[in-house]
């Protein structure tokens, strides 16, 4: 049994091996004040803070490596296409992926969905046939999916929920058919924390030869991940989640599916030749990645993933585990809170509410005692339809929160009561 007293009074976790005490201090913002209290920052499945090792990165590139990549024979290009390409191969190692090639730069998860749905979708779907989702997918992956289906006459069809926010596994196999084109699954829930037994999905798609897309937003910064074990065959995430900047994302594809493709966008770096009578394309990766991509974001992804690295994805899995314990606990002990998403697979994330409180009053009241949580339906509407809930509140954790951080956010839904009295 682990001792929360240990957590809370040094953070030093000694039966976790994760000292947090001292990852705190890689991370400048922390120490913010918000309103004259210590930022008490729980909003981490919407984005993570960012290490100074990554922050400084991003600096060295832009003071001493700056150039457009891909092109020059010059010092500057040469030193920038290094650096750019190594995030590649740093990426490619992180999820396992056979080759380099299967690693596609793109904006975020939501390009990456919208790359897939674009390329594969546009020559694999057509009148009658269909796309597998959840009922608890974020918009970005259900929406390029209706636009979709809308323009190819085709159906989109969704894999139920239970009341504990799992998925109804029994249901898959009657959902999926010679139709079925694509599955697109996420891997955690960002509304519900629910850690999808994606593995089974991928089986019983590709027992009836179907391809699936693994949504991984929320599953990258909190858990290993390998796309061979997985068996996926897109995986898709963004590095704002996993401590990097914005504006860069990966999007793993197997690789004969992504030469079997066409490309996303034209423009330059994707091509081999251009001539007014006929183009031809760039090798993969570099056909999906077409203008001068974001260098200075997917060399600040590549300092993150070597700090989640020096941590440990396992450390961190396991005390977050701890965290999202301690949360709940704490959180069910009151009987005006209504936590949903019970699954007892979950990621340290917790929507709740509080009876009779329009979470948008919780959270600004929260804000006032320096907590940061987001409130409103998370990019999830169906979600919260099939909860029957306008949103919630949401706290979600990071390896840099505390169970003293849970504390204060336990006191100041006490504040948001006496309010509401
Ligand atoms: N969820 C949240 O607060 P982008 O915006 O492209 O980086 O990621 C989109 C996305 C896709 N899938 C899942 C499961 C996600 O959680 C997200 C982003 C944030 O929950 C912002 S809406």
């Amino acid at each position: 049994m682990l001792r929360p007293e240990v957590l809370h009074d040094h953070n030093e976790l000694n039966d976790l091996a994760i000292d947090v005490s001292r990852i705190r201090e890689d991370f400048p913002v922390l120490t913010t004040l918000v309103k004259g209290r210590p930022l008490v920052y729980l909003d981490n499945a919407a984005t993570t803070q960012k290490p100074r090792s990554v922050i400084e990165r991003i600096c060295r590139y832009y003071e001493s490596e700056n150039a457009n990549i891909h092109r020059g024979v010059h010092h500057l290009s040469m030193m920038a296409t290094e650096a750019y390409e190594s995030v590649r191969e740093k990426v490619r190692a992180f999820i396992n992926a056979r080759e380099p090639r299967e690693i596609v730069f793109v904006r975020g998860t939501t390009e990456a969905v919208n790359l897939v749905a674009r390329t594969y979708g546009a020559v694999n779907v057509g009148p009658g046939d269909e796309v597998l989702i959840t009922a608890m997918e974020h918009h970005s992956n259900i929406v390029p999916w209706q636009m979709l289906c809308e323009e190819k006459g085709a159906r989109l069809r969704v894999i139920p929920i239970t009341d504990r926010g799992e998925l109804v596994l029994d249901a898959v196999p009657n959902l999926l058919s010679q139709r079925t084109k694509l599955v697109s699954i996420t891997h955690i829930s960002n509304a519900l924390g629910t850690v999808n037994p994606v593995a089974e999905i991928i089986r019983l798609a590709h027992e009836r030869g179907i391809p699936v897309l693994v949504d991984g937003a929320q599953a990258v910064a909190h858990m290993p991940v390998d796309v061979q074990e997985l068996d996926c065959d897109f995986y898709a995430f963004s590095g704002h989640k996993i401590f990097g900047p914005t504006g860069i994302g990966v999007l793993y594809g197997r690789a004969d599916l992504l030469e079997a493709i066409p490309p996303y966008q034209g423009g330059g770096d994707m091509i081999a030749s251009v001539t007014f009578e006929k183009t031809t394309y760039n090798e993969i990766p570099y056909k999906f990645e077409a203008g001068t991509p974001n260098i200075a974001g997917a060399i600040g992804l590549g300092a993150a993933l070597d700090y989640v690295q020096s941590v440990g994805l396992d450390k961190i899995a396991r005390y977050e585990n701890y965290l999202l314990k301690y949360a709940t606990e704490r959180l069910s002990s009151f009987d005006d809170i209504q936590i949903i998403g019970q699954a007892p697979e979950k990621a340290a994330l917790i929507s709740f509410n509080l009876h009779g409180i329009h979470p948008h009053d919780v959270g600004t009241i929260l804000d006032q005692y320096g907590v940061a949580v987001r409130t409103g339906h998370h990019c999830a509407q169906p979600v919260m339809d099939r909860f029957g809930v306008p949103a919630t509140v949401r706290a979600s954790f990071a390896f840099y929160n505390t169970t003293h951080e849970i504390d204060v956010l336990v006191e100041a839904l006490g504040k948001v009561r006496e309010v509401f009295k």
